[in-house]
């Protein structure tokens, strides 16, 4: 089959997202409350901040910002995590970073399926954050057995997704009607089901030794969890939540507000009751479940390792100083010491520039272009600057990060869910269970960046800038 009858997996990807959120707003309808509460704020913070709006059109994120959002889903089996990989694969979706999620008190590791090059970023950013459970971590053998056995007996994927899967891999690509069909198919995946898989004395077992066991077990698909869109100003997303009858979670995770805002903040509303049917009820939903939230997120700077140490240090700092947990009674203290420990990130582009500490894309201005046949013009990357040849925006993190993602798991799991398992990091057993390993987040930035330096030297008509 030529190649040219193929749909880019870009164009699925976005197809797919498309899909994704217009189920997840019949599912859960909060989260259409909260797509317009985001789209009224996005809004008003563009109208009111004209810097913000034009930082946005430099890097061509306005046009990406409404379709942006990320969801997440936790598997079961390491023959679930990889079939999911080829699933993402088709869109173009590549496993990127590792996150353990185990100091935390949660049984999971997890990556990050999303495009890596900022152009396919461009078309879609979707992302799906993607957890694996650690049946060996719990030391309830036969339960850990019961488990073993409830997910060996169920496939989450329809037969058409398997074979479209296939077919891709063998010819290269999926044709316009392949495509349809595969993110109809695909779908099917992250559905939500009433109906258990298992008896409601089997579920109160899975949930008694973990409420995320029971979630991931007990059904016949990792459904989706959340689906977060992604907004310019997360405070006043807190603030505007309740007054629109979605209760917030006490405090927002990641750095402290700031003019330009680094890496990832976070908030999220508590998971849905939902009713369930187990199978020994005979299809009256009967039982009950909490799974499904809403998340919302605002982006920054994705930062160098220099950087990422920096904002480590300080975001223990602060959780040091606090002497416990985040939570409801003490989120005030919280946000006022995460502020005071993150004085020592300049909160300046400039600054962050100069000392290596954030990630930029670089763009060859008009000045810059009327200049390139002058042999006087300034060659260095820092002189082009300073002359207004070369203009510079933060690169925006793609990826998560794990303390948050913990804080995020915590908020819809309950209080009542913190376990203790220590530190129990194994990159090589998630990318065994992956059958391939995960990217490097940090390479990707390196070469985001390094291609913009490319295109600005070739813009300019300049040898190779650094
Ligand atoms: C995933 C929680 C992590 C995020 O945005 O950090 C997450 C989950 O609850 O399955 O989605
Ligand atoms: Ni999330």
């Amino acid at each position: 089959m030529p190649t040219q009858d193929f749909v880019s997996p870009d164009s699925i990807r976005a197809q797919f997202s498309a899909a994704m959120s217009a189920m997840y707003k019949l599912e859960v309808p909060l989260y259409g409350t909260l797509l317009e509460l985001v789209g009224e704020i996005n809004q008003a913070v563009m109208e009111n901040n004209p810097n913000i709006a034009e930082t946005l059109r430099w890097t061509g994120e306005i046009q990406r910002l409404d379709q942006e959002r990320h969801g997440a889903i936790r598997v079961g089996t390491a023959q679930e995590l990889a079939t999911i990989a080829r699933l993402f694969a088709v869109m173009g979706m590549q496993p990127v970073g590792y996150y353990d999620l185990t100091p935390a008190g949660v049984p999971v590791h997890s990556t990050a399926f999303r495009a890596i090059h900022e152009q396919f970023l461009q078309v879609s950013p979707f992302r799906v954050f993607t957890s694996l459970l650690r049946l060996e971590l719990i030391d309830n053998l036969p339960l850990r057995e019961l488990a073993q056995s409830i997910l060996a007996k169920r496939q989450i994927f329809t037969p058409r997704a398997l074979l479209l899967i296939e077919q891709c891999e063998q010819q290269g690509g999926l044709n316009a009607g392949d495509a349809a069909d595969f993110v109809e198919q695909a779908l099917e995946t992250f559905r939500w089901h009433r109906e258990a898989t298992v008896t409601a004395a089997e579920y109160r077992q899975l949930h008694d030794q973990h409420r995320l066991i029971a979630d991931v077990v007990a059904f016949k698909g990792p459904h989706i969890n959340h689906l977060t869109p992604r907004t310019l100003d997360i405070d006043a997303i807190q603030a505007g939540m309740p007054k629109k009858g979605i209760p917030p979670k006490a405090v927002i995770e990641g750095p402290p507000p700031r003019k330009y805002p680094i890496l990832l903040r976070q908030t999220s509303f508590k998971a849905l009751q939902e009713r369930v049917a187990f199978t020994d009820q005979h299809h009256q939903a009967s039982g009950s479940h909490t799974a499904r939230f809403g998340e919302i997120e605002q982006r920054g700077a994705a930062l160098t390792p220099k950087g990422r140490a920096r904002y480590d240090q300080l975001l223990n700092e602060a959780r040091h100083a606090l002497g416990g947990l985040p939570a409801e009674d003490n989120a005030e203290h919280y946000m006022a010491l995460l502020a005071n420990t993150f004085k020592a990130f300049p909160d300046d582009l400039a600054q962050m520039r100069e000392q290596g500490l954030a990630f930029f894309r670089y763009f060859a201005t008009e000045k810059g272009l009327a200049a390139r046949n002058d042999n006087a013009r300034p060659a260095s990357l820092h002189a082009l600057i300073e002359a207004g040849h070369v203009h510079f925006e933060a690169l925006v993190y793609e990826d998560f990060l794990p303390v948050s993602a913990a804080g995020i798991f915590q908020s819809n799991l309950g209080d009542g869910a913190q376990s203790h398992y220590g530190s129990n990091a194994n990159q090589q057993a998630f990318e065994q269970a992956l059958e391939r390993p995960v990217l490097d987040e940090l390479a990707l930035y390196a070469e985001t960046e390094r291609r913009s330096l490319q295109a600005c030297a070739t813009a300019l008509a300049l040898p190779a800038l650094s």
